[in-house]
Protein backbone atom coordinates (compact mmCIF):
# COMPACT_ATOMS: atom_id res chain seq x y z
CA UNK A 1 0.00 0.00 0.00
CA UNK A 2 2.92 2.54 1.23
CA UNK A 3 4.72 1.62 -2.16
CA UNK A 4 1.99 2.14 -4.31
CA UNK A 5 1.42 5.88 -2.80
CA UNK A 6 4.73 6.73 -3.32
CA UNK A 7 5.44 5.33 -6.48
CA UNK A 8 1.58 7.41 -7.40
CA UNK A 9 3.15 10.57 -6.34
CA UNK A 10 6.42 9.91 -8.45
CA UNK A 11 4.27 9.63 -11.69
CA UNK A 12 2.67 12.98 -10.84
CA UNK A 13 5.86 14.55 -10.14
CA UNK A 14 7.51 13.13 -13.09
CA UNK A 15 4.25 13.92 -15.42
CA UNK A 16 4.84 17.92 -13.69
CA UNK A 17 8.10 17.78 -14.50
CA UNK A 18 7.65 16.63 -18.24
CA UNK A 19 5.00 19.22 -18.63
CA UNK A 20 7.36 22.08 -17.28
CA UNK A 21 9.64 20.63 -19.51
CA UNK A 22 7.64 21.10 -22.39
CA UNK A 23 6.36 24.65 -21.84
CA UNK A 24 10.11 25.57 -21.13
CA UNK A 25 11.12 24.31 -24.36
CA UNK A 26 8.59 26.20 -25.87
CA UNK A 27 9.72 28.93 -24.46
CA UNK A 28 13.19 28.23 -25.18
CA UNK A 29 12.53 28.23 -29.09
CA UNK A 30 14.89 31.23 -30.46
CA UNK A 31 17.66 28.85 -28.66
CA UNK A 32 16.82 26.13 -31.16
CA UNK A 33 17.91 28.49 -34.19
CA UNK A 34 21.44 28.34 -33.61
CA UNK A 35 21.16 24.54 -34.04
CA UNK A 36 19.65 24.48 -37.18
CA UNK A 37 21.98 27.30 -38.29
CA UNK A 38 24.68 25.41 -37.50
CA UNK A 39 23.47 22.81 -39.58
CA UNK A 40 22.37 24.93 -42.28
CA UNK A 41 26.04 26.35 -42.35
CA UNK A 42 27.90 22.90 -42.08
CA UNK A 43 30.87 22.27 -45.03
CA UNK A 44 30.12 20.50 -47.53
CA UNK A 45 31.62 18.48 -50.40
CA UNK A 46 31.66 21.27 -52.48
CA UNK A 47 33.26 23.76 -50.17
CA UNK A 48 36.28 21.02 -49.97
CA UNK A 49 39.45 21.50 -51.36
CA UNK A 50 41.81 18.62 -50.58
CA UNK A 51 45.29 17.90 -51.28
CA UNK A 52 46.67 14.66 -52.23
CA UNK A 53 50.37 14.72 -52.55
CA UNK A 54 50.53 10.81 -53.77
CA UNK A 55 53.99 8.49 -52.68
CA UNK A 56 54.49 7.83 -56.27
CA UNK A 57 52.88 5.05 -59.27
CA UNK A 58 55.19 2.50 -58.57
CA UNK A 59 52.95 -0.62 -57.89
CA UNK A 60 48.87 -1.90 -59.42
CA UNK A 61 48.41 -1.38 -55.27
CA UNK A 62 49.14 2.68 -55.60
CA UNK A 63 47.45 3.24 -59.36
CA UNK A 64 44.14 1.58 -57.42
CA UNK A 65 44.74 4.01 -54.53
CA UNK A 66 45.08 6.99 -57.07
CA UNK A 67 41.93 5.84 -58.93
CA UNK A 68 39.75 5.28 -55.60
CA UNK A 69 40.63 8.86 -54.67
CA UNK A 70 40.16 10.58 -58.22
CA UNK A 71 37.09 8.36 -58.51
CA UNK A 72 35.39 9.24 -54.75
CA UNK A 73 36.56 13.22 -55.58
CA UNK A 74 34.89 13.39 -58.89
CA UNK A 75 31.37 11.09 -57.42
CA UNK A 76 31.08 13.49 -53.95
CA UNK A 77 31.88 16.78 -56.35
CA UNK A 78 33.89 18.24 -54.02
CA UNK A 79 35.16 21.94 -54.91
CA UNK A 80 39.10 21.02 -56.09
CA UNK A 81 41.35 17.80 -55.85
CA UNK A 82 45.06 19.30 -55.44
CA UNK A 83 46.81 16.06 -56.66
CA UNK A 84 50.17 15.45 -57.39
CA UNK A 85 52.37 12.08 -57.96
CA UNK A 86 55.82 12.80 -56.34
CA UNK A 87 58.19 9.95 -57.94
CA UNK A 88 58.66 7.79 -54.29
CA UNK A 89 60.54 11.24 -53.21
CA UNK A 90 59.82 12.34 -49.77
CA UNK A 91 61.44 15.50 -50.88
CA UNK A 92 58.89 15.91 -53.96
CA UNK A 93 56.06 15.12 -51.59
CA UNK A 94 57.27 17.94 -48.76
CA UNK A 95 57.31 20.58 -51.80
CA UNK A 96 53.41 19.11 -52.63
CA UNK A 97 52.43 19.63 -48.97
CA UNK A 98 53.88 23.38 -49.01
CA UNK A 99 52.19 24.37 -51.82
CA UNK A 100 49.14 23.02 -50.51
CA UNK A 101 49.83 24.73 -47.52
CA UNK A 102 50.31 28.38 -49.66
CA UNK A 103 46.76 27.54 -51.08
CA UNK A 104 44.97 27.31 -47.85
CA UNK A 105 43.79 23.84 -49.12
CA UNK A 106 41.05 22.25 -46.49
CA UNK A 107 42.35 19.00 -45.43
CA UNK A 108 46.00 17.33 -46.64
CA UNK A 109 45.71 13.59 -46.64
CA UNK A 110 49.36 12.75 -47.39
CA UNK A 111 50.31 8.86 -48.18
CA UNK A 112 54.06 9.00 -46.52
CA UNK A 113 57.18 7.60 -48.92
CA UNK A 114 58.76 6.92 -45.78
CA UNK A 115 58.19 6.81 -42.19
CA UNK A 116 60.97 9.72 -40.87
CA UNK A 117 61.16 13.31 -41.45
CA UNK A 118 57.90 14.50 -41.28
CA UNK A 119 58.07 16.57 -38.50
CA UNK A 120 58.93 20.15 -40.07
CA UNK A 121 56.51 20.34 -42.47
CA UNK A 122 53.56 18.67 -40.05
CA UNK A 123 54.19 21.71 -38.05
CA UNK A 124 53.99 24.40 -40.75
CA UNK A 125 50.50 22.41 -41.68
CA UNK A 126 49.44 22.29 -37.89
CA UNK A 127 50.48 25.93 -37.46
CA UNK A 128 48.75 27.37 -40.84
CA UNK A 129 45.69 25.37 -39.12
CA UNK A 130 45.11 22.42 -41.89
CA UNK A 131 44.34 19.02 -40.75
CA UNK A 132 46.55 16.04 -41.99
CA UNK A 133 45.27 13.19 -42.30
CA UNK A 134 48.09 10.61 -42.69
CA UNK A 135 46.81 7.50 -45.23
CA UNK A 136 48.23 3.72 -45.96
CA UNK A 137 51.41 4.32 -44.64
CA UNK A 138 52.52 5.41 -41.36
CA UNK A 139 54.63 8.31 -39.77
CA UNK A 140 57.22 7.97 -36.80
CA UNK A 141 56.33 11.65 -35.82
CA UNK A 142 54.20 12.23 -32.59
CA UNK A 143 50.14 11.52 -33.07
CA UNK A 144 49.36 14.51 -32.07
CA UNK A 145 51.42 16.59 -35.24
CA UNK A 146 48.35 14.76 -37.73
CA UNK A 147 44.67 14.50 -36.99
CA UNK A 148 44.33 10.87 -37.98
CA UNK A 149 45.54 8.10 -39.54
CA UNK A 150 43.76 5.83 -42.20
CA UNK A 151 45.28 2.36 -43.57
CA UNK A 152 46.37 -1.02 -42.96
CA UNK A 153 48.31 -2.83 -40.31
CA UNK A 154 51.51 -3.63 -42.07
CA UNK A 155 52.55 -5.34 -39.07
CA UNK A 156 49.86 -7.42 -39.07
CA UNK A 157 50.10 -7.80 -42.54
CA UNK A 158 54.17 -9.60 -42.22
CA UNK A 159 52.47 -11.41 -38.99
CA UNK A 160 49.99 -13.35 -41.53
CA UNK A 161 52.52 -13.58 -43.99
CA UNK A 162 54.95 -15.67 -41.60
CA UNK A 163 52.04 -17.71 -40.51
CA UNK A 164 51.37 -18.77 -44.07
CA UNK A 165 55.27 -19.40 -44.36
CA UNK A 166 55.29 -21.78 -41.24
CA UNK A 167 52.92 -23.76 -42.75
CA UNK A 168 54.71 -23.78 -46.12
CA UNK A 169 57.52 -24.77 -44.96
CA UNK A 170 56.87 -27.26 -41.63
CA UNK A 171 60.26 -28.93 -41.49
CA UNK A 172 62.00 -25.22 -41.70
CA UNK A 173 64.75 -24.40 -44.33
CA UNK A 174 65.86 -20.97 -46.23
CA UNK A 175 64.25 -17.98 -47.40
CA UNK A 176 64.92 -14.57 -49.11
CA UNK A 177 63.31 -11.22 -48.37
CA UNK A 178 62.51 -9.30 -51.17
CA UNK A 179 61.44 -5.95 -49.22
CA UNK A 180 59.41 -2.89 -50.21
CA UNK A 181 60.47 0.78 -49.94
CA UNK A 182 63.32 1.02 -47.26
CA UNK A 183 62.00 3.06 -44.77
CA UNK A 184 58.70 2.64 -45.14
CA UNK A 185 56.14 1.98 -42.88
CA UNK A 186 54.81 -1.28 -45.07
CA UNK A 187 58.14 -2.42 -45.23
CA UNK A 188 59.28 -1.62 -42.17
CA UNK A 189 55.82 -3.00 -40.75
CA UNK A 190 55.79 -6.16 -42.66
CA UNK A 191 59.56 -7.30 -42.22
CA UNK A 192 58.69 -6.85 -38.10
CA UNK A 193 55.57 -8.68 -38.46
CA UNK A 194 56.67 -11.88 -40.20
CA UNK A 195 59.97 -12.41 -38.51
CA UNK A 196 57.99 -12.23 -35.36
CA UNK A 197 56.11 -15.00 -36.22
CA UNK A 198 58.32 -17.06 -38.53
CA UNK A 199 58.71 -20.22 -36.88
CA UNK A 200 62.87 -20.71 -35.61
CA UNK A 201 63.91 -23.36 -38.61
CA UNK A 202 62.82 -21.02 -41.13
CA UNK A 203 66.00 -18.55 -41.97
CA UNK A 204 66.11 -15.58 -43.76
CA UNK A 205 69.27 -16.00 -45.09
CA UNK A 206 69.50 -12.80 -47.38
CA UNK A 207 66.55 -9.18 -47.45
CA UNK A 208 66.88 -6.72 -50.31
CA UNK A 209 64.93 -4.04 -51.42
CA UNK A 210 63.18 -4.23 -54.80
CA UNK A 211 61.38 -0.76 -53.95
CA UNK A 212 58.39 -1.97 -54.45
CA UNK A 213 58.11 -2.00 -58.60
CA UNK A 214 58.66 -4.58 -61.06
CA UNK A 215 61.75 -3.82 -62.47
CA UNK A 216 63.67 -3.63 -59.36
CA UNK A 217 61.89 -6.88 -58.03
CA UNK A 218 63.56 -8.67 -61.27
CA UNK A 219 66.87 -8.08 -60.65
CA UNK A 220 66.87 -8.51 -56.98
CA UNK A 221 65.55 -12.03 -57.47
CA UNK A 222 68.18 -12.81 -60.33
CA UNK A 223 71.01 -11.88 -57.83
CA UNK A 224 69.18 -14.21 -55.13
CA UNK A 225 69.02 -17.30 -57.06
CA UNK A 226 72.59 -16.90 -58.67
CA UNK A 227 73.98 -16.19 -55.40
CA UNK A 228 72.18 -18.72 -53.35
CA UNK A 229 71.55 -21.34 -56.11
CA UNK A 230 69.61 -24.72 -54.50
CA UNK A 231 70.05 -23.21 -51.11
CA UNK A 232 66.47 -21.67 -50.96
CA UNK A 233 63.40 -22.55 -50.56
CA UNK A 234 61.06 -19.91 -50.45
CA UNK A 235 60.67 -16.06 -50.75
CA UNK A 236 58.88 -13.15 -48.75
CA UNK A 237 58.36 -10.56 -50.83
CA UNK A 238 56.22 -7.51 -50.11
CA UNK A 239 54.44 -6.76 -52.91
CA UNK A 240 52.62 -8.41 -56.19
CA UNK A 241 54.49 -6.45 -58.41
CA UNK A 242 57.82 -7.48 -57.24
CA UNK A 243 56.60 -10.56 -56.65
CA UNK A 244 55.70 -10.55 -60.95
CA UNK A 245 58.93 -9.37 -61.46
CA UNK A 246 60.47 -11.99 -59.27
CA UNK A 247 58.83 -14.63 -61.13
CA UNK A 248 60.53 -13.67 -64.37
CA UNK A 249 64.00 -14.12 -62.92
CA UNK A 250 62.71 -17.59 -61.32
CA UNK A 251 61.28 -18.56 -64.66
CA UNK A 252 64.33 -17.90 -66.42
CA UNK A 253 66.50 -19.51 -63.79
CA UNK A 254 64.65 -22.84 -65.02
CA UNK A 255 62.19 -23.26 -62.21
CA UNK A 256 59.10 -24.31 -61.59
CA UNK A 257 55.98 -23.06 -60.17
CA UNK A 258 56.36 -24.59 -56.65
CA UNK A 259 59.90 -24.59 -56.81
CA UNK A 260 60.31 -21.86 -54.39
CA UNK A 261 57.43 -20.88 -51.89
CA UNK A 262 56.54 -17.16 -53.00
CA UNK A 263 54.73 -15.34 -49.82
CA UNK A 264 53.33 -11.90 -51.24
CA UNK A 265 51.03 -8.75 -50.18
CA UNK A 266 48.82 -7.23 -51.61
CA UNK A 267 45.95 -9.11 -53.49
CA UNK A 268 46.02 -7.30 -57.16
CA UNK A 269 44.64 -8.76 -60.34
CA UNK A 270 48.45 -9.60 -61.03
CA UNK A 271 49.06 -11.09 -57.74
CA UNK A 272 45.83 -13.28 -58.32
CA UNK A 273 46.83 -14.27 -61.98
CA UNK A 274 50.24 -15.68 -60.27
CA UNK A 275 48.36 -17.58 -58.05
CA UNK A 276 46.78 -19.01 -60.66
CA UNK A 277 49.63 -20.04 -62.59
CA UNK A 278 50.97 -21.27 -59.76
CA UNK A 279 53.87 -18.87 -58.64
CA UNK A 280 52.26 -17.59 -55.70
CA UNK A 281 51.40 -19.38 -52.57
CA UNK A 282 49.60 -17.08 -50.44
CA UNK A 283 48.60 -13.47 -51.05
CA UNK A 284 48.13 -11.20 -47.98
CA UNK A 285 45.56 -8.70 -48.71
CA UNK A 286 46.23 -4.81 -48.15
CA UNK A 287 43.43 -2.93 -49.80
CA UNK A 288 44.11 0.40 -51.66
CA UNK A 289 40.64 1.93 -51.97
CA UNK A 290 40.79 4.22 -49.47
CA UNK A 291 38.75 7.25 -51.31
CA UNK A 292 35.38 6.90 -49.40
CA UNK A 293 37.42 6.78 -46.01
CA UNK A 294 39.28 9.56 -46.90
CA UNK A 295 36.71 12.09 -47.92
CA UNK A 296 34.46 11.27 -44.94
CA UNK A 297 36.75 11.97 -42.35
CA UNK A 298 38.40 15.34 -43.97
CA UNK A 299 34.45 16.43 -43.99
CA UNK A 300 33.98 15.85 -40.83
CA UNK A 301 37.23 17.60 -39.99
CA UNK A 302 36.09 20.66 -41.71
CA UNK A 303 32.70 20.78 -40.24
CA UNK A 304 34.89 20.11 -36.27
CA UNK A 305 33.26 16.85 -35.77
CA UNK A 306 35.18 14.20 -33.78
CA UNK A 307 36.79 11.60 -35.22
CA UNK A 308 38.78 8.30 -34.78
CA UNK A 309 42.19 8.56 -34.28
CA UNK A 310 42.92 5.84 -35.96
CA UNK A 311 41.04 3.78 -38.71
CA UNK A 312 42.18 0.63 -39.94
CA UNK A 313 41.45 -1.62 -42.82
CA UNK A 314 39.30 -4.84 -42.84
CA UNK A 315 41.73 -7.69 -44.89
CA UNK A 316 42.12 -11.28 -45.18
CA UNK A 317 44.82 -13.88 -46.54
CA UNK A 318 44.32 -15.16 -50.07
CA UNK A 319 45.13 -18.52 -51.39
CA UNK A 320 45.56 -20.47 -55.17
CA UNK A 321 42.41 -22.43 -54.32
CA UNK A 322 40.31 -19.35 -54.65
CA UNK A 323 41.88 -17.59 -56.92
CA UNK A 324 40.54 -18.40 -60.40
CA UNK A 325 37.24 -17.92 -59.32
CA UNK A 326 38.03 -14.80 -56.95
CA UNK A 327 39.94 -12.96 -59.81
CA UNK A 328 37.04 -11.38 -61.82
CA UNK A 329 35.69 -9.80 -58.92
CA UNK A 330 39.39 -7.68 -58.15
CA UNK A 331 38.52 -4.50 -58.38
CA UNK A 332 42.12 -3.50 -58.98
O1 LIG B 1 51.77 -2.80 -50.60
C1 LIG B 1 52.70 -1.58 -52.39
C2 LIG B 1 52.76 -0.12 -52.64
O2 LIG B 1 52.03 1.31 -48.93
C3 LIG B 1 50.55 -0.48 -48.68
O3 LIG B 1 52.86 0.44 -51.36
C4 LIG B 1 51.35 0.32 -49.61
C5 LIG B 1 52.33 -0.44 -50.43
C6 LIG B 1 51.77 -1.58 -51.24
O4 LIG B 1 53.68 0.26 -53.52
O5 LIG B 1 52.28 -2.29 -53.50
Amino acid sequence: MKTAKVSFFVVVLVVLATLAGCVQQQGAAPAAAPAAGAAAGAKTYKDMTLCYPQLGAESDWRTANTASIKETADKLGIKKLVFSDSQQKQENQISAIRACIQQSVDVIALPPVVEDGWDAVLMEAKNAKIPVIIVDRSVSADSSMYAAHIGSDMELEGKKAGQEMNKLLPNGGSIIELSGTTGSGAAVGRAKGFRETLNPNIKIIDSQTGNFTRAEGKPVMEAFLKKYQGQIQGAFIHNDDMAIGAIEAIKAAGLKPGDLKLVSVDGTRGGFQAMVDGWVQVDVECNPLLGPQVFDMALKLMNGQSIEKNVLTNETVYFPDKAAELLPTRKY
